[in-house]
This record gives C-alpha cells, sequence and structure tokens, in this order.
C-alpha cells in the first residue's frame, strides 16, 4: 500500500478517452513535474456483497411514480472504491495508447514485417522492464498464481493489472514466458510448440485449481500486434469483454498451436491482419510504403 495520497498534485491536462458503460475515464497529466496517464476505474458489484449494501448504506429517494422509484444508495465506504492504474512516468506512446482514436486495418505479409514492421518495433516499443522485473522476482512476486521454472517451455502465470482480482466474473491472467528474445507470434516456429502447449496445458490447470472455472470457460490467446514484444498469452473469462480482446488482434493459443503443427513455418509465410489506431506511427510507416 501506497503511503499518503500520491495523486492528491495531480494536474490533468486532458481526457484521453472515457466511458459512461464501461464506467472508467482515462486521464493524461502531471505528476510532481513528471508526464502522467491515470485509468479510474469503477468495479463490478459483487453478490456476496450485496446483503452489506442493503444493510449497511444510506438512501434517498430520488423520484416515485406508481411502481417505480429511483434512488440514490450510499454503500459503506470500502465498497465504494475506484480502481486506479497509473502509468508515471509515462511516454507520449503511452499517452496515445489510449487516446480513443480511429482504427484501419493492416495487411501484413511476412515481408512487410521484415521491412516495415521489425525495425519499427525495434525502435519504438515500449520498454519490457516490468516483464523482467516480474520474471526476476523483483516485482508482483506475491501474485503469481503458478510457475514452472523451466528455462526453455516454462513460464509465470500472473494476474493480468486490468484485473482486481475481486470476481472471476472478470478473470484476466496473464502467462510470461521465462525465454527472452520471442518478441511476438511473427517470431513462433514449430521449435516453440513444447512451450505453447505448456502454458495451454498447466495454465487451464493452474486456473481450475485457484479460481475453480474449467477450460471451457477460458478465452485463451496472444495479441498480433502486441503492446509489449516479450511472448505473453492472456487468459480470460470467456463471456468478459476484455478491453482490446476483439477479433481483430486475438489469435486462439489453440489455433496457434494447430497452426504450427501442420505447418513449422506458419507464421513466416503468412500474411497476418490487425488495426492500428490512426496515430500509431507503424501506420505512418505502412502509408510511406505504399502498403495502406
Ligand atoms: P499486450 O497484448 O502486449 O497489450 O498485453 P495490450 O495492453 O494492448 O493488450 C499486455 C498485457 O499485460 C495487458 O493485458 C496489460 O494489461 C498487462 N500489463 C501491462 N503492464 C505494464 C503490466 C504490469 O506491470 N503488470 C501486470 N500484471 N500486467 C501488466
Amino acid at each position: 500500500s501506497e503511503p499518503g495520497n500520491v495523486l492528491s498534485g495531480f494536474q490533468l491536462s486532458a481526457v484521453l478517452s472515457d466511458s459512461a458503460r464501461e464506467k472508467n475515464i482515462f486521464i493524461h497529466g502531471k505528476l510532481a513535474d513528471q508526464e502522467a496517464v491515470v485509468i479510474l476505474e469503477k468495479t463490478p458489484i459483487r453478490e456476496e456483497c450485496l446483503a452489506e449494501i442493503f444493510s449497511g448504506s444510506r438512501l434517498t429517494l430520488e423520484m416515485k411514480n406508481d411502481i417505480y422509484s429511483t434512488y440514490r444508495l450510499q454503500a459503506p465506504l470500502h465498497l465504494n472504491e475506484i480502481k486506479t492504474t497509473v502509468v508515471c512516468p509515462a511516454t507520449e506512446k503511452h499517452v496515445k495508447k489510449y487516446l480513443r482514436q480511429e482504427s484501419f486495418l493492416v495487411e501484413e505479409t511476412f515481408e512487410d514485417y521484415q521491412s516495415i514492421t521489425l525495425p519499427y518495433i525495434q525502435e519504438q516499443s515500449f520498454s519490457v522492464q516490468w516483464v523482467y522485473n516480474i520474471l526476476e522476482k523483483k516485482a508482483e512476486a506475491e501474485r503469481i498464481v503458478f510457475e514452472d521454472p523451466d528455462p526453455d517451455v516454462g513460464f509465470v502465470l500472473l494476474p493480468d493489472f486490468k484485473w482486481d482480482q475481486k470476481q472471476v466474473e472478470d478473470l484476466y491472467l496473464i502467462a510470461l514466458v521465462n525465454k527472452r528474445g520471442i518478441s511476438c507470434l511473427r517470431d513462433l516456429t514449430s521449435d516453440h510448440l513444447e512451450m505453447l502447449q505448456n502454458i495451454f496445458h498447466k495454465g487451464k490447470e493452474a486456473i481450475l485449481q485457484r479460481y475453480n472455472l474449467p477450460a471451457s470457460k477460458l478465452r485463451i490467446y496472444l495479441h498480433y500486434q502486441p503492446s509489449y514484444y516479450h511472448l505473453h498469452v492472456h487468459f480470460t473469462k470467456l463471456g468478459y469483454d476484455a478491453p482490446g480482446c476483439g477479433v481483430e488482434r486475438a489469435h486462439l493459443l489453440a489455433d496457434v498451436i494447430q497452426n504450427l503443427q501442420s505447418d513449422p513455418e506458419y507464421y513466416k509465410t503468412r500474411t497476418l491482419y490487425f488495426p492500428l489506431r490512426a496515430d500509431n506511427g507503424l501506420l505512418g510507416k505502412f502509408k510511406e510504403a505504399g502498403r495502406l
């Protein structure tokens, strides 16, 4: 827990996006003279808290008409928390990542990947220091749900920071591979099948043990393009619309495994499609190359 209130000196410069339906707001500003992105999000109402909400709240009638009435309910403080994520110091890219923007679908052949995408991501991608911190137990060590320490096929499974772990309805974990230097889907060949199958099987098993959620309730996938180029797999609860789990970016791990089984070089020969947001630098590179 953080001493004091690090956000009390926050100076707002812009709202990047917000959603009344998702009950969140992404803001850009300054914290002690450093650029910062702050995400505020109201959390789901948990069934096991209902009794406490009903008995321990103050209720103010707003209107009553026939059989209809609406109230303002002041829930006990600890049930009225706002999940808050802070990125500080934030780079220009972080600010852009959270800015609401129009998207465009890119068609990337393997040649495009080598000549356009790879040079761009080698120069421009987010630091993966946070991943190394987790793998080296320098951060979030107490949050680890499962670990296979094998240096080649092993991984660390832990809650994604989008998940507050309060309810299984919006379960979201990530598996980070121990092995360094595998940046994304494009790097995968049949040499990595053992690692992928290991994540698939042991990840499902660990989630069943810890959360009592069977594989039939899980969506297990990789993103292409990811935001962070150290190979990782997303595990989310089926039916929960996790941000960014849209069909255009998600590749089911089960399909990835089968594709590599039928063609060891699958991801080095296929055209892959993915959306990029309007001011993404990579989109500019595709335009410059006349590929858009
Ligand atoms: P991605 O597909 O590279 O990018 O997934 P996306 O954020 O555009 O989906 C990276 C995943 O790692 C995301 O689901 C993030 O929420 C999560 N994540 C990012 N960071 C910086 C952290 C972190 O520091 N800790 C944890 N536990 N998860 C993170």
